[in-house]
């Protein structure tokens, strides 16, 4: 009878065991909800498969030629299928705008967001915001941080962007339950550059790093609990430049680079671009290995595309040799300023080679991955 008591205990923790498993990934938020701590298990696990998700901002939002046509996407006019990423901005929203700085309405990102979830992609945000100190854009860089920061004269003005920021990213969800969706928040990105006001030479690493910590403190205190957190610098020197103002391993789940083709561009120089890009992405890849972390190319991108071959020739060649888990490429604002490919557009038959590379995963190759499960 004990025996029988014993073997019963032992399936039931089985059992149990099984139902309650939860991926061992840490990840900064210790109360993330079951399906981000899937998100990042799953995303982390197929980019060391060798695996490369492919992004593109406002895919679903507007393209050349067309506006807010559901159902529509540059990338799935060319190739016929949609990203396995998609990046949204969420600038504007700290000031209620009813759509972001490039346009597109806050409402219908979230039915982006919900979209996207439903066919098995992933979204990620980031936040061109405003200036706190003097309500210009986010490349007035009159100097801000210290003064957002706890103490700081304008810190509960901030706490209030914060809040709207928290409230968007609980209002999306799916189901009966209304399961919140994981999404992969990049904020304060490119700060090795100097262009935003949280960048280089506008604050000091202990700033930075600070608002990083307020930012997320704020955020779990909330109740937000769907946030995988990136870091995306723009260019850098060394490793200990990337780590110059990294807030630390307890609140960073992404190591990223946003790093874009850069001049010269014609192609008997794009070896230039290659080497540079392939060099920086090894020494991401050395410091996500070291820190356990995934990495990605948080941004990307070549404007116009004017290289034909570009995709496979440069980009590929690039990315090729770091586990990278995704790349995402800019907007599609007009016929000069976008990054992806339309209809007939000069490189749109090296986008569908690059898209078919059996590493190379659009959407239908990441819904049958599964993965918030
Ligand atoms: C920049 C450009 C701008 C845009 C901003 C935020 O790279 O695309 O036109 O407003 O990103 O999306």
């Amino acid at each position: 009878n004990q025996q029988m008591c014993f073997k019963k205990i032992i399936f039931l923790s089985v059992f149990l065991g099984v139902i309650i498993e939860l991926p061992a990934q840490e990840l900064v938020d210790k109360k993330a909800t079951k399906r981000t701590r899937y998100l990042y298990k799953n995303m982390y696990k197929m980019a060391y498969d060798s695996a490369v998700m492919f992004g593109h901002q406002d895919d679903m939002a507007y393209g050349i030629g067309w506006n807010a046509l559901k159902g529509e996407s540059d990338v799935k006019r060319v190739t016929g299928e949609y990203p396995s990423v998609f990046g949204w901005d969420l600038g504007g929203i700290e000031q209620d705008s009813v759509s972001n700085l490039d346009k597109v309405k806050f409402s219908n990102i979230r039915k982006y967001i919900i979209e996207a979830y439903k066919m098995g992609a992933v979204s990620t945000l980031s936040w061109h915001l405003r200036n706190p100190v003097t309500g210009g854009s986010a490349w007035d860089t009159i100097s801000a941080v210290s003064q957002i920061l706890p103490n700081g004269i304008q810190h509960d003005k901030y706490i209030k962007w914060l809040d709207k920021v928290g409230d968007f990213a609980l209002s999306l969800k799916t189901g009966f339950w209304g399961k919140k969706i994981p999404i992969i928040f990049r904020p304060y990105h490119e700060h090795t550059g100097t262009w935003f006001w949280w960048g280089n030479t506008h604050c000091t690493p202990d700033e930075y790093k600070a608002l990083w910590h307020m930012t997320v403190d704020f955020f779990e205190k909330k109740g937000v609990h769907n946030f995988i957190y990136a870091y995306s610098p723009d260019r850098f020197t060394s490793k200990e430049h990337y780590l110059e103002c990294y807030p630390g391993d307890d609140y960073v789940d992404v190591m990223g680079l946003d790093l874009y083709q850069f001049e010269p561009q014609n192609p008997e120089t794009h070896h230039i671009f290659i080497e540079k890009a392939s060099s920086l992405l090894k020494m991401v890849s050395e410091l996500g290995q070291e820190h356990k972390k995934f990495i990605a190319l948080t941004e990307t991108g070549f404007e116009g595309i004017p290289y034909d071959k570009w995709w496979t020739d440069v980009l590929w060649e690039a990315v090729k040799d770091a586990p990278i888990s995704y790349i995402l490429c800019w907007r599609n604002g007009n016929d000069k300023h976008h990054f992806a490919p339309y209809p007939n557009h000069v490189s749109a038959a090296n986008f569908v080679q690059f898209s078919q590379q059996q590493r190379v995963y659009f959407s239908k190759k990441v819904k049958a991955k599964n993965l918030y499960k």
